[in-house]
């Protein structure tokens, strides 16, 4: 679904570039994936053109301005490895960067680049056709572009297309709305407002503190609480700062063979194992240290047996109860999930704001949302007035923006209808009977269960190779073979039916999107052991694809 024009902040169109006929790449997203992606193939003496929507370069961190948005992978660690100059010339400045922050930080690489010349800005991407004669794509853009090339690369990310939640009366409401990740580029004033908010991801658990801050009452409206565990962000010190840049090749290194792109301590001990006195000491390190993996990897069994798993959830319920003041409103924000099982959020302040006498908690497990009228929210029990309701509900993960688009591959066959029954990729990077079409960071790939700056430099970087390796031998086309993509899923599946993951309602399972198929979409097995298996499928001559002249 996409997003509706009257909550939606259309950028105002940019001066567009000229778009040429025919290039040898077109690359659809100017985020962290299409930037890098644009200057890979410059450098390979390619003709690229990127289209994106947006009217400036950073994807997410373009769109996604909504109060209190920051990475939760450390700046330091989520930045561009691929040039160690500029790794050197950032100045980061917190330890988790604000979204402006990292803005800049796309914005400032575009510029030392200058890839803004082979971008066109404002451009939305609608169709895709492959043409089998001429081993070409045809691509065409709302503003009426038509281009053919050889390489199609979706850039598009996983978590873009917005999504607002399927609720009766959704255009009723007469009052402002928002959604978190098409924020208004000149902000919300919240002063004086009674605001709802429905959605409590990453994105509302952000944003519930600042806007708690600002608004005259604040309602947040819980389908399924988080888990969240204290940021702990600060300014980051000179030392901090001077010490990675003095170790970044062998950190970047360590990122790679990680699992989850993000060096930690490998747990060795079971937490069934542990004495009582040890667990606690280790969740309690995870808690205080502000860091999502450290948690993750507090023990080996962690993410695979439910009776380990308790361990933690119960001990996070118990922090959660000791800061929340009111008994009814702690209980309703513990989770009942599998810890780690739904994207588990980094937050500031977040559990401390149900303490304020402006903020409400909303349990629609208990209190189910009916409609929205036109003065607020209805549930079972009541209706709330508002004069601002907030959508922190989410996104068509992993798929939407790329079913969005009309692609057809061989014979004419449509993604969206070929990935009816759920994605089938071979790495995460291509899908069969769709030539020379890859994807950054798909369903299939480590993508959104690692620190994403690793794998799309990962994927980059082997989609460019593949590439160059076809060039220089004067071939024309790579796409999957049916039976290698097969022997993936089936992988990505097996490794994903040993973990706890499929055991929560989330969007790695596409079960926050009424009607799509429920398939765990990332690989779970890790980001080092994924980058193994691909550089051996290239060393073997691209095994599992089909080359040909
Ligand atoms: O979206 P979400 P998000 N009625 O899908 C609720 C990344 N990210 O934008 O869980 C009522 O997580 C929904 O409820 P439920 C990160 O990977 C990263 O917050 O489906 N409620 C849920 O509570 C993250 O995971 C960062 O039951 C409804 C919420 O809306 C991903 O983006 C920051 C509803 C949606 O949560 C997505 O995060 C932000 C309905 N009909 C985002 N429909 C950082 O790096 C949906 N909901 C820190």
């Amino acid at each position: 679904m996409s997003i509706t024009p009257s909550i939606s902040s259309e950028p105002t169109r940019a001066e567009r570039r000229d778009v040429p006929k025919t290039v040898d790449a077109v690359v659809v997203g100017a985020g962290f994936s299409g930037m890098y992606l644009l200057h890979k193939l410059r450098n390979a003496g390619m003709s690229a053109v990127v289209f994106e929507a947006g009217d400036d370069v950073g994807g997410t961190w373009y769109w996604n301005r909504y109060p209190g948005a920051r990475v939760d992978v450390e700046s330091l660690a989520y930045s561009y490895s691929f040039d160690p100059d500029l790794e050197q010339r950032f100045e980061w400045q917190e330890r988790y960067p604000t979204q402006p922050e990292i803005l800049a930080y796309a914005r400032h690489v575009a510029d030392r680049f200058d890839l803004r010349r082979d971008i066109v800005f404002g451009t939305r991407t609608t169709a895709a056709h492959y043409d089998e004669a001429k081993r070409s794509w045809t691509v065409r853009t709302d503003r009426g572009d038509t281009v053919t090339t050889r390489y199609l690369v979706m850039a598009t990310g996983c978590l873009s297309a917005a999504k607002l939640p399927e609720i009766p009366g959704i255009d009723a409401f007469e009052g402002d709305t928002y959604h978190t990740a098409h924020w208004p580029h000149e902000g919300v004033d919240f002063t004086g407002k009674r605001v709802g908010i429905i959605g409590t991801g990453s994105s509302g658990v952000q944003s519930i503190p600042v806007i708690a801050a600002q608004a005259d009452h604040l309602t947040v409206f819980q389908r399924t609480p988080a888990y969240s565990l204290p940021a702990r962000n600060r300014k980051l010190t000179v030392d901090e700062i001077a010490g990675m840049k003095a170790r970044y090749r062998a950190y970047r290194k360590a990122q790679q063979e990680s699992g989850f792109g993000i060096p930690t301590k490998i747990p060795t001990k079971s937490a069934l194992e542990a004495t009582e006195e040890e667990r606690n000491a280790a969740f309690e390190e995870a808690w205080e240290s502000g860091s999502l993996v450290n948690l993750l990897t507090t023990f080996t069994d962690f993410a695979t047996n439910q009776e380990a798993n308790d361990l933690a959830k119960r001990w996070i319920h118990d922090k959660i109860r000791s800061i929340v003041a009111d008994p009814q409103t702690a209980d309703d924000l513990c989770p009942d999930y599998p810890v780690g099982t739904k994207r588990p959020c980094l937050d500031t302040g977040y559990y401390e704001t149900y303490n304020r006498d402006n903020v409400t908690l909303v349990n629609l497990r208990r209190e189910p949302l009916v409609e929205i009228t036109a003065r607020g929210i209805r549930t079972e029990a009541r209706e709330y007035e508002f004069d601002v309701i907030v959508y922190a509900t989410g996104f068509d993960a992993m798929t939407g923006a790329l079913t969005n688009v009309d692609i057809r591959g061989r014979g004419g066959a449509s993604l969206a209808e070929t990935w009816s029954a759920g994605p089938r990729t071979y790495l995460g990077i291509g899908t069969a009977g769709f030539p020379n079409l890859f994807m950054i960071t798909a369903p299939g790939s480590p993508s959104v269960l690692s620190n994403m700056m690793v794998s799309i430099e990962q994927h980059v970087d082997w989609v460019c190779d593949a590439i160059a390796h076809l060039q220089e031998r004067g071939l024309t086309t790579i796409e999957p073979s049916p039976e290698a993509q097969d022997a993936w899923v089936d992988h990505v599946n097996e490794i994903a039916s040993h973990t706890l993951y499929p055991k929560a309602n989330s969007w790695y399972m596409g079960a926050n999107v009424p009607g799509k198929p429920r398939v765990f979409m990332p690989y779970a097995g890790g980001v080092g052991e994924y980058r193994k298996k691909c550089d051996e499928v290239a060393r073997n001559g691209y095994e599992g694809f089909v080359l040909a002249e």
